[in-house]
């Protein structure tokens, strides 16, 4: 098999990636582990960038995101039973960001794939990237008792934090950072009404807590819970029980609750590795960097990488021109370790830290004392969670 770029991921990064090149006439193949079902089963982020929300325009894939999303000028920050709004809109010179799942993002590009007839082959095993350094790299994989080789141009590695192509990047080259919170967040997703229509962030000296949704009619809440906790720990009355306990009295009033029909636990990390190139083969998302989710920064980060690409790729193929790919990983980089910064931010001012020192407990206070007193921390935090320029 031969294609111009092989993307290995069927996740947002990956399907984006394909969407954007295939309308520009550049030829990918994606290899995706799962199925899709199993890929579309996975809840995750939920906030959008206003700039991951024009770049799924671009890929012909905002319709229904402008149609089902929900645009949110604020949120709020809970503390000692009080809600203080963070007003995006007016802090920010008039971004907003939408709110619409990671669920519905990734099936909008699945279909969108589909429609065009765009190769994306599930359930592939064994994956293995060759000679990236060489300019003719390939990629080997097994589906049922076939191996199967694709030469390419280039390899996107958008495989996530486990995937094989990070790995596929010789150790002497690879520098990894990592940040391992020591906490983790158990979500629950419930067909009940949202308690807010915009999102609360919650600093609780049991712990953090985070109310979010997706739509009219489907909610998703986190709360903090210690690493040795596991989804068995916590029967749906006790989550709602403990997030009615960290929660304003107002709010938790009008909590509506009902079934969990999805509960996980999500371990917090933040991690990057550097370079987010070798030879041929080109790092994005996940593959390359974790965000503690409290930053909203995870799929959003993915998203510039992908926009680099893309430019990069459409120079590259149609003009000759490797400025964009000679200048990537730099770039990428850049922008990655201020999202790695915020999310850094917002974990550290919201989450309870177990035997934390006296004076870190304090300075903790302080920074949120700091940050709804001041206008200009506030319009620190809006132009972060709006999105940095690309
Ligand atoms: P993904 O991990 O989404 O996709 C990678 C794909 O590659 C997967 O489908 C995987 O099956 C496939 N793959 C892996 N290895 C492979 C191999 N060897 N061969 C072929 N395919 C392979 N971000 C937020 O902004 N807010 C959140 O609330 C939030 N919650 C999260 C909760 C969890 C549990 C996790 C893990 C992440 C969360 N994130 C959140 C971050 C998340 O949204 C990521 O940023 C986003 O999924 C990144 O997308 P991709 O880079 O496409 O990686
Ligand atoms: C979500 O809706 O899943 C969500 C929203 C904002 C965050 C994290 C998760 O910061």
């Amino acid at each position: 098999m031969k294609t111009q770029v092989c993307i290995i991921g069927g996740g947002p990064s990956g399907l984006l990636l394909s969407q954007l090149l295939h309308l520009q006439g550049i030829d990918t193949i994606v290899l995706e582990k799962h199925s899709r079902e199993y890929v579309l089963g996975r809840i995750r982020a939920g906030v959008l960038e206003h700039g991951f929300a024009a770049l799924m325009r671009e890929a012909q894939c905002g319709e229904r995101m402008d149609r089902e999303g929900q645009i949110h000028h604020g949120f709020h920050i809970a503390r000692n039973g009080r809600l203080h709004r963070m007003d995006l809109h007016k802090h920010s010179g008039g971004n907003s960001v939408i709110v619409y799942g990671q669920t519905e993002v990734t099936r909008d590009l699945y279909e969108a794939r589909e429609r065009m007839q765009g190769a994306v082959l599930h359930d592939i095993e064994d994956v293995q990237l060759h000679d990236l350094a060489s300019g003719s790299p390939s990629v080997t994989f097994r589906r049922r008792d076939e191996v199967v080789r694709i030469e390419c141009r280039f390899v996107i590695g958008a495989d996530g934090f486990h995937g094989v192509s990070r790995k596929s990047i010789p150790r002497t080259v690879l520098r990894e950072y990592e940040k391992v919170y020591p906490f983790g967040w158990l979500g629950v997703l419930s067909r009940t009404p949202p308690v807010s229509e915009e999102l609360i962030y919650v600093q609780h000296e049991r712990g953090f807590a985070l109310c979010s949704l997706r739509s009219p009619v489907l909610s998703r809440y986190y709360v903090q819970v210690p690493l040795t906790d596991s989804v068995e720990d916590w029967s749906d009355d006790a989550f709602w029980g403990e997030l009615k306990h960290r929660l304003p009295a107002e709010v938790a009033a009008r909590l509506v609750t009902g079934p969990a029909i999805e509960k996980s636990i999500a371990p917090l990390r933040s991690f990057v590795a550097e370079p987010m190139r070798y030879g041929n083969l080109f790092l994005a998302g996940d593959a390359a960097h974790i965000v503690p989710p409290t930053g909203a920064r995870g799929l959003n980060s993915a998203a510039s990488d992908i926009q680099y690409l893309y430019h990069a790729m459409v120079a590259h193929f149609k003009r000759g021109d490797d400025s964009g790919l000679d200048g990537y990983s730099a770039k990428a980089l850049a922008r990655v370790w201020k999202a790695q910064r915020f999310s850094w931010w917002m974990t550290t001012m919201l989450h309870t830290f177990p035997q934390q020192a006296d004076y870190d407990q304090r300075l903790q206070q302080t920074e949120l004392d700091y940050l709804l007193s001041s206008e200009a921390a506030q319009r620190s935090l809006a132009e972060n969670y709006v999105g940095l320029p690309y």
